[in-house]
């Protein structure tokens, strides 16, 4: 899958867990309720196409990206099932989206009156985005709704398929906020269906919103954290409702190993000093890859033991103290499980302060993933 690379540094994504994950959020859902696999920011920095594929063999019925961009990059590789834009689209990119049968997210009026002045040799698919109180984007009140249907009813190479929302808090331990926005969710739909006869998918759920309520999700749910194997939040872990396996893990080779006397120090601004004779070793990851100065102090695992990284990360390499000396091109786990101890996403995520969907994002294309089992 991976064009060949030199470095001692890379990304496994499982793509057996992918299916795993998918499988057992269909276990949950109703017959009546398909997947929406999400794979923006390229899967989640797990590689849209190799995790889209899999996701479709596995069940997935669709596929979700931020951008209009991301949705080529899956046709480029072949993809041919539905593809929806989560984002806006710039209303002239709206005949590349036509041409490639890639659904368009809108939820402003101006937007269908630009994009009908541009000539639409096939028709457009779009879902129209209800802001029921994430405030990011849609359309948010019955007034700004008919206006749309009505635009929309004027312009018949404009084709409405989808109606949906997004949860701002569906993976909190208080669901008293989620319930409000699925009211008013209710409610536009009510609106709705007194205006628009005609079929339409509808489609609230995140990963949250899915796991707990799987019977409330409509024709569709969005699944994206959950499919690459992690838990919206400790909330949603915690209640223990859906068994998950991390896709992601990430490994190094020690490239140099040596011993330093007590006094000597390791890395820029020579922070760190031995205070007896230690091995200490090399990793080729650094910043320049998204493995950030922050993560200074945390584990990784050699030989199945925890070593602490020592010293500031560098933008190419990482220091990190041994428990003796090892061989060089013994593989080092910063991420993933080795020998029956395991870092999870998680666990990185808690060390540097944020959530676990950042940490495969933040691991840049600098690091080649690789992906298991083989693909031939
Ligand atoms: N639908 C929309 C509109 C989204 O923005 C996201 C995730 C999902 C579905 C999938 O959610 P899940 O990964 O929790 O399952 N969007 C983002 C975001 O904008 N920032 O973090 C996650």
């Amino acid at each position: 899958m991976t064009d060949h690379f030199y470095r001692d540094t890379w990304v496994e994504v499982n793509l057996d867990a992918i299916a795993y994950n998918i499988e057992q959020m269909k276990e949950k859902l109703p017959e009546s309720s398909n997947i929406i696999a999400v794979v923006k920011a390229d899967g989640y920095g797990h590689g849209s196409v190799p995790v889209a594929k899999r996701a479709l063999e596995a069940g997935a019925n669709a596929l979700a990206v931020a951008l209009l961009e991301e949705a080529l990059v899956l046709r480029k590789a072949g993809i041919e099932a539905s593809i929806l834009v989560l984002g806006r689209t710039p209303p002239e990119a709206a005949p590349v989206a036509a041409d490639q049968d890639i659904t368009l997210t809108f939820f402003q009026e101006e937007w269908l009156r630009e994009v009908e002045t541009y000539k639409l040799d096939k028709n457009l698919k779009v879902h129209m985005k209800w802001d029921t109180g994430m405030g990011r984007i849609g359309i948010r009140n019955q007034k700004e709704l008919k206006q749309m249907l009505d635009a929309l009813n004027e312009n018949p190479s404009i084709y409405l398929t989808g109606v949906f929302t997004h949860f701002a808090t569906a993976d909190e331990e208080d669901l008293t906020y989620f319930y409000e926005q699925k009211e008013r969710f209710d409610a536009f739909l009510a609106f709705f269906k007194e205006y628009w006869p005609y079929e339409v998918a509808i489609h609230i759920g995140n990963s949250a919103a899915s796991i707990r309520l799987p019977e409330d999700m409509y024709d569709f749910i969005r699944f994206g954290i959950s499919m690459y194997g992690l838990y919206p939040s400790g909330a949603v872990k915690a209640k223990g409702e859906i068994d998950l396996k991390q896709a992601f893990s990430l490994h190094s080779r020690l490239i140099s190993v040596k011993r330093i006397a007590p006094g000597e120090s390791v890395s820029y601004g020579a922070t760190y000093t031995a205070k007896q004779c230690e091995w200490i070793g090399t990793i080729p990851i650094g910043y320049g890859d998204g493995w950030i100065r922050k993560l200074q102090g945390a584990s990784v695992l050699v030989d199945g033991k925890r070593m602490p990284i020592v010293g500031r990360i560098c933008m190419d390499q990482t220091m990190i103290q041994l428990d003796r000396e090892y061989p060089i091109g013994t593989k080092v786990t910063l991420i993933g499980a080795q020998d029956g101890d395991v870092i999870d996403m998680d666990e990185i995520a808690n060390y540097v302060d944020t959530i676990n969907y950042e940490i495969p994002c933040i691991i840049n294309n600098r690091v080649p993933r690789i992906y298991t089992p083989n693909q031939s």
